[in-house]
């Protein structure tokens, strides 16, 4: 068997018994960030083999203040499947996770494929609606470190998303204000202007990163643009709300 393939299963495994594990770099420091989207991809397909279907993508790492936690200057992506979603104001287990937070985000939904080198413009067009969003990240490394081929074997952390109304494309996501509660307490403040200074930029990156991999955004993916603020950690019994100006709030209680 292959690393690769290897890897794939440990860290399928690890999400799936919500495992922490040692980061593969630990053994394998030389793996680079194209083997690792090769994990990810032999990852969700096992997922996929399980009976789980494509959802779309998510974009990680778009704000400036996670790339310098991380120390890279480019985004990362994964793969997000029906199984992660979350009905807005419905439960979310913790045992699902191995240390689960929460990120406030902007979701795109498409109309159109869209693939490669875009346009802002083009971006937009492909566009059937936006939403306000909520991501659930969930590292399977112990204490939530990781180096980045590390992170993206590990499906860029995706392990859940929430998401709340629809409005038309050209809803202008630039630069709301937005803020998180847990039970009724301001635990972060943001504008989506975090996310690489417009969330659209976001959808931009994922056309040309997905397509290096040999994919494009199909007609009903969603793609999950980016946090917006840090992340928080969620406990059982926590009330968590997202609220994004002019496009209301997103909730779930943790149990
Ligand atoms: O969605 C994100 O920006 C997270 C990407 C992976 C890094 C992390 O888990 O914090
Ligand atoms: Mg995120």
């Amino acid at each position: 068997m292959s690393t690769l393939v290897e890897f794939a299963r440990i860290v399928d495994e690890a999400a799936r018994t919500a495992s922490a594990i040692p980061q593969l770099t630990e053994t394998h420091p030389a793996l680079s960030a194209e083997e690792a989207y090769a994990v990810q991809a032999l990852s969700v397909a096992r997922r996929r083999t399980r009976g789980e279907k494509r959802a779309g993508y998510k974009m990680g790492l778009t704000s400036r203040a996670k790339m310098q936690q991380v120390g890279v200057s480019e985004v990362i992506w994964g793969r997000l499947t029906d199984a992660m979603r979350v009905e807005e104001g419905g439960e979310l287990s913790r045992a699902r996770f191995v240390h689960p937070r929460a990120e406030p985000e902007i979701a795109f939904i498409m109309r159109r494929p869209l693939e490669g080198r875009v346009t802002a413009a083009e971006a937009l067009a492909a566009v059937e609606a936006v939403s306000p969003a909520i991501e659930i990240i969930d590292s399977r490394y112990k204490d939530f470190r990781f180096a980045l081929p590390d992170v993206i074997a590990d499906n860029s952390s995706s392990s859940g998303f929430l998401l709340g109304a629809w409005y038309r494309p050209e809803t202008d996501v630039a630069n709301l204000g937005l803020l998180v509660e847990v039970d009724g307490q301001v635990v972060q403040v943001g504008s989506s202007a975090a996310i690489l200074g417009h969330p659209l930029r976001s959808l931009v990156a994922a056309a040309r990163l997905i397509a290096a991999a040999g994919e494009r955004l199909e007609p009903g993916d969603i793609v999950l643009a980016g946090g917006a603020t840090a992340a928080h950690a969620l406990s059982p019994g926590q009330f968590v709300r997202a609220e994004f100006e002019g496009l209301g709030s997103v909730s779930f209680t943790v149990v």
